[in-house]
């Protein structure tokens, strides 16, 4: 079997997950692929370094060896903080009117996949296959192939992919996707995003598509979605550990006989909770009868802390949480719990399982794995209502949430009002739904089928063929 070689801005060694806190969904799911293929990891170690060496940081942890450097402030700076979070994050997500376009930011981002692709290539065997994660490392193929690189590589986006009309804001965006053009399989979250990437490169690049094949010139490369999952299996085993039960009664204790509704995001400005907290504040002000029987619970982790949109939007939040706590709040009841701090999963999913409602409505997501999560955290006799928007690349697969425009305060009050009331009979219907494409569209799939379309074998996987998930 080839070896598997992923490599990604961060690696999350699975030491560092049991610790908690806001562990992006890209590092969730792909510590169990590493084990199952023999393999390293490979990415940067989130530490700075006056001067860049190139030094590899090797380690083995439970199963998965990884492989780090470090970086230089500059890049941290440009590649990173810049050229990543301040222009293709936001112009990702639809926002082109927070993208910061800075031409140290692209040459910084060039240079650290340089960087990479200088640091990695000699680790590299000729069979290894080679998968790249995300926004960060979109040119890596590109720098790989010039250092003589044969193997087959593969690239997953795991954000949206922008409109065409949009991405055309982007200066040099031509350079960018023709980047692409080096790896053999490009990896979406969803059919919407790969119909913008369709749609891009016959308009612009003047290519042409052909079911899941790109040809652009004289290369042809194979293009999909790539839904992807949660450990289903792995997430019903952490909501019924002691840690999960604890949480699940200390929640419960708390809000004694009152209905929860959660969120649990990034603090991120993508994720709509200045809108989430206005529409439940519609909610308040539209059932008067229910002001008193129901908190929301937003947990809201920091990330991404240096780059400064981020301090605005926590500035923001806690002035509207504020805000909305001091107009509805009782001397016994306060409407709004914001909690800016992370919690390790097994609390995670016992605060899940306590809550009747999840409120995730993000303005705009590649996939959104909470919602998974809270779908897999559920009591099958007496589940919860999952109010999703219709943004995220998740509401494709989960149509039986009540499906929510983000930014529409007057539907996220109804869905709230239409979850509180709905009896026992539908809320399991239209959890059972989901659940089944929860279990069976779970992480073991996703990774397998990806792998399998890198390795060019065609069919997707059906339940018969997915393994017992190997241990490292
Ligand atoms: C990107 C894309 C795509 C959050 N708070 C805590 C915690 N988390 C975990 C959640 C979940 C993960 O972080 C967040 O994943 P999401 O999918 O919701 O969002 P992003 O971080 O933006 O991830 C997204 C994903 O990549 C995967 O492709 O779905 O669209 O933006 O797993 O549980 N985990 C713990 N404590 C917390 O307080 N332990």
């Amino acid at each position: 079997m080839s070896r598997l070689i992923v490599i990604s801005n961060r690696v999350s060694a699975p030491k560092a997950r049991s610790a908690g806190g806001a562990q992006g969904g890209l590092s969730v799911a792909l510590a169990a692929a590493l084990r199952e293929y023999r393999g390293l990891w490979f990415g940067w170690s989130g530490n700075k370094t006056d001067e860049f060496t190139g030094h590899i940081d090797l380690q083995r942890h439970e199963g998965v060896t990884t492989a780090t450097i470090d970086l230089e402030e500059q890049d941290v700076d440009e590649y990173y903080n810049g050229y990543a979070n301040r222009t293709l994050w936001p112009l990702f997500h639809y926002r082109i009117d927070l993208a910061e376009y800075d031409r140290s930011f692209g040459s910084g981002y060039e240079r650290v996949n340089e960087r990479f692709a200088e640091t990695v290539t000699p680790l590299i065997e000729p069979d290894d296959l080679i998968w790249v994660h995300d926004y960060h490392l979109i040119p890596l193929g590109m720098q790989l192939r010039e250092r003589g690189l044969k193997n087959r590589i593969g690239f997953f986006l795991h954000i949206p992919w922008p409109p065409q009309r949009l991405l055309v804001s982007l200066p040099f965006h031509q350079r960018l996707v023709r980047s692409m053009l080096a790896y053999d399989l490009i990896g979406f979250q969803t059919e919407e995003w790969l119909d913008s990437f369709h749609h891009y490169i016959e308009r612009e690049m003047g290519g042409t598509v052909d079911g899941d094949t790109v040809r652009v010139g004289n290369r042809t490369i194979k293009v999909a979605a790539f839904p992807i999952g949660v450990d289903a299996k792995e997430f019903g085993e952490a909501v019924r550990s002691p840690t999960a039960k604890q949480a699940h009664e200390r929640l419960k204790r708390s809000v004694e006989d009152k209905h929860v509704i959660i969120g649990v995001d990034r603090l991120d400005y993508s994720k709509g909770l200045g809108e989430r907290f206005l529409g439940y504040r519609r909610f308040l002000e539209e059932h008067d009868d229910c002001r008193g029987r129901v908190t929301l619970l937003q947990i809201a982790p920091p990330s991404r802390g240096e780059v400064h949109t981020y301090e605005s939007i926590r500035e923001h939040l806690d002035e509207l949480s504020g805000r909305i706590n001091g107009e509805f709040a009782e001397v016994d009841w306060v409407p709004i719990r914001y909690v800016n701090q992370g919690y390790p999963r097994e609390e995670l999913a016992g605060f899940y399982r306590a809550s009747e409602i999840a409120l995730i409505t993000p303005l705009r997501d590649g996939m959104n794995l909470v919602a998974k999560e809270y779908v897999a955290a559920q009591d099958p006799e007496d589940p919860g209502v999952l109010i999703l928007s219709r943004f995220a690349g998740a509401a494709l697969q989960l149509k039986d949430a009540l499906l929510v425009n983000p930014y529409s305060k007057d539907e996220i009050s109804d869905a709230v009002a239409k979850a509180l009331n709905m009896p026992k009979g539908e809320r399991i219907r239209r959890w059972r739904a989901m659940m089944d494409s929860v279990e069976k569209e779970d992480v073991v799939w996703w990774r397998r089928n990806f792998v399998r379309a890198l390795q060019g074998e065609e069919a997707p996987l059906g339940d018969e063929d997915k393994p017992a998930e190997a241990v490292g």
